[in-house]
């Protein structure tokens, strides 16, 4: 989403409640969530080691061959950070997020009809928006565990990962890191669907944004750990949230890259679901969408 359409939302204004209930307890249920998919979902907290290697960035297939870049062995998190990570981070440091500062964050609206392709229709800016409320405050609307955080400006990315030990990854590191042992191209969807066509990513299967069958069992947010680890033991690499990198846009020294796709990627919008695929995301801006992980030089 593009500042103008930022500040287009931002002029509509948000339904959402002022105001931050305490975050005890950061809600471990998964009773919203409509069924687990085949398998179940693990979280399994710890890095996993990416070996060094070239990875083509930005390969979009035959046609359109990457540049080619070595990237030496790093540690990563195994999947995006959680809200119970980011929690133990704030109890730690008593940190208090961009949006909380603002008072509130772009949150993703479905709307019930369109009118053209207006981003503004679908994003609000919601008062009370947070990671503690992702939805904007109401008393129902805590933060899940388990789920990665979102509503996190480039800088309370930066500050998690700091703490934490590590740094955000740059764009090689997070496409080396996606590619897995897939070094040659692949039709985008291969990234997030099987060979048999069923989901092997949170993505948005329908007609975004008007309709969605939840084929992968999630039509928001997934936990970490539902969906099949790559090759380096990585999941949600592709979908859920989107990713900071600490890689600058071109010409844009306000914005950074963001790599992955979300849960609001379908093959009629975005269509991000592949690790060469990015998006310029300004940095003061959180939203439902976009989260991140860890990349370190060290086992732990
Ligand atoms: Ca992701």
């Amino acid at each position: 989403m593009g500042r103008l359409a930022l500040a287009v939302v931002a002029l509509i204004g948000g339904a959402g409640v002022a105001g931050f209930a305490p975050l005890d307890p950061v809600r471990t249920d998964l009773a919203a969530i409509r069924t687990d998919p085949p398998g179940g979902c693990h979280v399994q907290d710890g890095r996993a080691f990416v070996p060094a290697g070239s990875t083509d960035l930005g390969e979009d297939g035959p046609s359109r061959p990457g540049r080619s870049v070595r990237v030496e062995g790093f540690w990563i998190d195994r999947h995006e950070v959680t809200n119970r990570q980011f929690a133990a981070f704030v109890a730690a440091t008593g940190y208090v997020t961009q949006a909380e500062r603002e008072g509130g964050s772009a949150v993703f609206v479905q709307p019930e009809g369109l009118s053209g392709d207006d981003a503004g229709q679908w994003w609000r800016f919601v008062r009370g928006a947070s990671w503690r409320h992702p939805h904007g405050g109401a008393a129902d609307d805590l933060a899940r565990a388990d789920e990665p955080v979102v509503h996190v400006a480039y800088e309370d990315a930066a500050a998690y990962a700091r703490w934490a030990g590590g740094v955000l990854p740059s764009e090689a590191q997070w496409e080396r890191a996606a590619r897995g042992d897939q070094d040659g191209p692949r039709t985008p969807s291969a990234w997030a669907y099987d060979s048999k066509g069923l989901p092997i990513a949170n993505t948005w299967q329908g007609e975004f944004p008007l309709s969605q069958s939840g084929e992968d069992h999630f039509t928001g947010l997934a936990p970490v750990g539902c969906f099949p680890a790559n090759a380096f033991g990585l999941r949600d690499m592709i979908g859920n949230v989107w990713e900071w990198t600490s890689s600058a846009a071109a010409n844009r020294a306000d914005e950074r890259l963001i790599k992955g796709g979300s849960f609001l990627c379908a093959f009629n919008y975005c269509a991000n679901f592949r690790p060469a695929a990015w998006q310029a995301q300004e940095m003061d801006l959180g939203t439902s969408h976009v989260g991140f992980r860890v990349a370190y030089a060290q086992a732990a």
